[in-house]
């Protein structure tokens, strides 16, 4: 896989995240973009389930795999060879140790497919997410479990750029939540994740 001859480019967006979300551009070139969606495209994905929903997003799991209704991770397939490298490179960026980054989904967001509010499961820790294909919105709103509303004007949101990273932890990973309007460009997440010791 060819490297990235420049430094990824830090947060050079005009846009309010929470604390803990970090966010770089072009943390791999147009070339290794092109391999990994080619690499992506010969594993098997299956529609994302949500008790009996199915969604329009495509996913795979490796290292470990949540199946909604059931309150226990399972493990899952050992993390394909080819995103190896790129797990090294992510884990270096944010200082955090690659084989801690044990958990990983690839998800395809075909035109239309959204991804709703949520949080991430409490069995995993730090995320990170790698964007391939197509840019996106992310928007973020606080999570209160008081209330199912929230406030429209206290949504957060930036554009994930094709080729770009970032990392979800702290405030961004535990108390706000995250979501992706349907997307308007055939896209491709990787996402990365630590195991938290006790959920
Ligand atoms: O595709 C992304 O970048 C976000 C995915 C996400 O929110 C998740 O897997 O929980």
């Amino acid at each position: 896989m060819p490297r990235v001859n420049r430094e990824p480019r830090l947060f050079d967006v005009s846009a309010r995240v929470p604390d803990g979300f970090v966010y770089h551009q072009d943390f791999i070139s147009e070339a290794e973009e092109h391999e990994l969606i080619g690499e992506i495209q010969g594993l098997h994905l299956t529609p994302f389930k949500y008790y009996q929903f199915t969604g329009k997003r495509r996913t795979a799991s490796f290292g470990w795999q949540y199946e909604f209704g059931k309150s226990e991770i399972t493990t899952a397939p050992d993390m394909p060879a080819f995103l190896l490298q790129v797990r090294t490179r992510a884990g270096k960026l944010f200082n955090i140790d690659p084989n801690s980054l044990t958990q990983t989904s690839i998800i395809e967001y075909s035109i239309g497919s959204p991804i709703g509010w949520h949080r991430d499961i409490p069995h995993f820790g730090v995320v990170v997410g790698i964007s391939l294909g197509a840019a996106c919105r992310m928007r973020f709103h606080k999570y209160d479990r008081r209330s199912k509303n929230f406030n429209r004007d206290e949504i957060l949101s930036l554009e994930l750029q094709p080729r770009s990273i970032y990392l979800m932890s702290g405030a961004s990973r535990e108390i706000w939540q995250h979501s992706i309007p349907p997307v308007k460009e055939l896209r491709y997440s990787i996402m990365l994740r630590t195991l938290r010791a006790k959920p």
